[in-house]
C-alpha cells in the first residue's frame, strides 16, 4: 500500500549538522518527499505527541530535549513507508540498534536517537496532521518511479 509517514529530525540532528546526511538516506533508498519544514516545538504539541510517555520518569528530560532546538518535520512517501522507515530507523535505544539503521550508525543514546519515525498507519495519520497544516503535504509525479518499483507494484496515476 502507498503510504506516508511523519518524520522528526530531533534537535541532535540539526545540533550534530546531520540534516544532510539523514535525508539523504531516505532519498537513496527511493522514498519521495512529500512535506518538509523547520518548527519549534511546543509544550503542547509534544504532549500530544508523547501521550503513550507523558507518565514516564524520562518524560520532563525527553520534552526538554526536543524543544533545546527547532527541529524538521518531514513527510516521505512510498509502498509501505511506514515500516520501511521505521527499519531504516532501527530500535529505539541507539546503543541496541543494528549497524546500517539510522540509529545505530549515528546514535549512542536510548533518547537522543536522531529521529522519530510513526510506528503505525493509524500513528502515521494523526501525527502528519498534527505537525503539517492544509497544503503543506504535496502530491506530485516522482519522475524516476518506474525505476525504482515494478509496474506491478506501483504504478503513479497519468
Ligand atoms: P520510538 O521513538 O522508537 O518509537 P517510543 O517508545 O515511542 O520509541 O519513545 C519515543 C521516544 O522517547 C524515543 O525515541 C526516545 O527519544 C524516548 N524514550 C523512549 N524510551 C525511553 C527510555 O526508556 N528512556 C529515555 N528516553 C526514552
Ligand atoms: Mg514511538
Amino acid at each position: 500500500m502507498l503510504e506516508r509517514t511523519l518524520i522528526i529530525l530531533k534537535p541532535g540532528t540539526l545540533q550534530r549538522g546531520l540534516v544532510g546526511e539523514i535525508t539523504s538516506i531516505f532519498e537513496r533508498k527511493g522514498l519521495q518527499l512529500a512535506g518538509m519544514k523547520m518548527i519549534q516545538l511546543t509544550d503542547k504539541l509534544l504532549d500530544e505527541h508523547y501521550a503513550h510517555l507523558v507518565d514516564k520518569p524520562f518524560y520532563p528530560q525527553l520534552k526538554k530535549a526536543m524543544m533545546a532546538t527547532p527541529v524538521i518535520v518531514c513527510c516521505y512517501e512510498g509502498l509501505e513507508a511506514i515500516s520501511v522507515v521505521r527499519t531504516l530507523a532501527g530500535a529505539t535505544n541507539g546503543r541496541k540498534a543494528l549497524p546500517g539503521t539510522i540509529r545505530g550508525d549515528y546514535s549512542m543514546s536510548g533518547q537522543r536517537n536522531i529521529i522519530h519515525a510513526s510506528d503505525s498507519v493509524e500513528t502515521a495519520a494523526a501525527e502528519l496532521k498534527r505537525f503539517f497544516g492544509p497544503g503543506e503535504i504535496f502530491d506530485y509525479t516522482y519522475a524516476t518511479s518506474g525505476f525504482i518499483y515494478a509496474d506491478d507494484e506501483y504504478k503513479p496515476k497519468e
